[in-house]
């Protein structure tokens, strides 16, 4: 019989140990290892097993390893992940921060803005070129315009000033240049405030030469005049010119009448060609342009200046001449049979002229018919 070849020492405690060891390793193999644990418990050599099971254990700590680095990667990648996330989110924020600045920016400049509006002192607002013109734009917007100081701007000129405007007489839309009621203002006046103006514009007044000029002065525009006289007894009259306009200051301002029409006589005009105001240049008590160089005899008198025989008031005298509106309403004893009063002579009841309590003139707008060249 022959005995069992003398086998390499094993060492089962060991064995055990290192199963111990790689606790987690497959269960088949410890299910294995426990059937051999009986007689065959050291039928495999040691160094074998602990070979075998360091290279299991060096197979296992490679795929820990791997699964580690895996781990490892994927972590990184999450990581990224989520930074691109927080990046993207931060963009997104820092989009809507930058367009809420400009929004701001844009808010506060616009508040800036209309408060400099508010507070900066503006060119006064006109409300048209002439009472004309208001009327015009007006007269679809509101019923009824009222009369009353309306502040104008008439083109080509770089002033915008106060006017009355008188919105109910003949259809409204007249610019009122001078008005004399109770002589209460005083007319005996200088050239300076002839070409300025004086008075108050809701009584007696007088616009300015200045004024009128740039009035009747407006591009693609003509004007009419109209003077409306009341008599001491209360009768109505008037005088009307289709066409006024004046010549620049440099001219004196010199009147040119169209067509006349009226109850109350063409005065500018009189009865005699030396009466005639017609083209005549302005004067004042201290500018004379009347015409009597070095004088006139009028009446039996000589006179030198037509101006201060009139009471000192300006006018657009020629020789005298049979019209003057800037004289005085009062009808005082002291005046009788002197040219100081408002002087409008072709007026006359039963050949006498009538005392005249109250004038005005007033302008407006010729309606002006463009003609069309295509229209045959
Ligand atoms: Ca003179």
């Amino acid at each position: 019989m022959m005995r069992p070849t003398q086998s390499e020492p094993v060492c089962p405690v060991q064995a055990q140990a290192a199963v111990e060891e790689l606790s987690d390793s497959p269960v088949k193999d410890q299910k294995a290892f426990r059937q051999t644990k009986g007689h065959d418990a050291c039928s495999i050599p040691c160094d074998i097993t602990v070979k075998l099971l360091r290279d299991e254990k060096h197979s296992i700590c490679g795929e820990l390893q791997q699964s580690l680095l895996a781990f490892g990667r994927s972590t990184r990648k999450l990581i990224r992940d989520v930074i691109e996330e927080q990046q993207r989110g931060l963009d997104v924020l820092s989009g809507q921060v930058s367009e809420l600045m400009s929004k701001v920016q844009m808010l506060s400049s616009e508040v800036q803005r209309s408060n400099a509006e508010m507070y900066s002192i503006k060119p006064v607002q006109s409300h048209g070129r002439d009472c004309s013109d208001i009327k015009e734009s007006l007269m679809s917007v509101v019923p009824k315009i009222p009369s009353g100081i309306y502040i104008i701007h008439p083109e080509e000129t770089d002033s915008s000033f106060e006017v009355f405007c008188e919105m109910d007489y003949m259809e409204g839309g007249w610019t009122v240049m001078q008005r004399r009621t109770d002589g209460l203002n005083d007319f005996k006046r200088s050239w300076a405030d002839y070409l300025d103006g004086f008075g108050n514009l809701a009584g007696e007044h007088w616009l300015g030469l200045k004024k009128v000029f740039h009035i009747v002065n407006q591009k693609d525009a003509r004007f009419q005049l109209h003077i409306a006289l009341v008599s001491n007894n209360d009768v109505t009259s008037y005088a009307s010119y289709d066409d006024f306009r004046l010549d620049n200051e440099t001219q004196f301002f010199r009147i040119h009448l169209g067509r006349y029409a009226g109850s109350a006589g063409d005065a500018f005009r009189g009865y005699e060609q030396e009466q005639n105001q017609n083209t005549a240049p302005f004067s004042a008590s201290d500018v004379d342009n009347d015409g009597c160089n070095p004088s006139c005899s009028f009446a039996n008198r000589t006179v030198e200046s037509c101006s201060i025989l009139h009471n000192h008031t300006g006018w657009w005298f020629n020789q005298c001449g049979l019209a003057n509106l800037n004289g005085s309403p009062e009808d005082g004893e002291q005046n009788q049979g002197k040219r100081t009063r408002i002087l409008w002579d072709t007026w006359r009841q039963s050949g006498v002229p009538y005392a005249i309590k109250s004038v005005t003139m007033k302008i407006r707008r010729l309606l002006l018919f463009k003609v069309n060249p295509f229209k045959s």
